[in-house]
């Protein structure tokens, strides 16, 4: 079982996406166990992002996802890091595919609108990086899960 994190940018929120991106993930099939919104502050961005530290756009990177609020989202089940991924689109929306969520509603890199995490063990250390363990409810049943996996 992989877990992800998501973090729906301040663009997301500010041009009114936010439901139509939770829902391409939820119409999916994905199985959301938290979500929030969250105003990070710039210790927060700098710890989720710190991979990136000294890079060019680290700066503009730290502002832009501190510049207003963003939902938090985490989504838990078996090789979805890379099927997100997929859904997400490549890094620069001008590169990606139609019908990815960056390739549909974004143009620029620096304004991708949506975080994803890239490989299970980043999955892992974002996902605690913003949810405190009783935030994530891992344990629910999902009613339609036999529609979505095979039994
Ligand atoms: P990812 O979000 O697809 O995983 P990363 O390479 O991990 O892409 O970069 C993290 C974020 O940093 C990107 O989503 C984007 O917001 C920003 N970013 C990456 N490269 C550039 C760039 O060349 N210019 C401006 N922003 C960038
Ligand atoms: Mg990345």
């Amino acid at each position: 079982m992989e877990r992800s994190l998501i973090i729906l940018k301040p663009d997301a929120v500010q041009r009114g996406l936010v439901g139509t991106i939770v829902g391409r993930l939820e119409q999916r099939g994905l199985k959301i166990i938290g979500m929030k919104l969250v105003h990070m502050d710039e210790a927060l961005a700098r710890k989720h992002y710190a991979e990136h530290e000294g890079k060019p756009f680290f700066p503009g990177l730290v502002s832009y996802i501190t510049s207003g609020p963003v939902v938090v989202m985490a989504i838990a089940g078996d090789n979805i890091i890379e099927m997100i991924r997929t859904t997400v689109g490549a890094t620069n929306p001008a590169k990606a595919a139609p019908g990815t969520i960056r390739g549909d509603y974004a143009v620029t890199i620096g304004r991708n609108l949506i975080h994803a995490s890239d490989k299970p063990e980043s999955g892992e250390r974002e996902v605690q990086n913003f949810f405190d363990a009783h935030e994530l409810l891992e344990n629910f049943n999902r009613d339609t899960d036999r529609w979505i996996f095979e039994q």
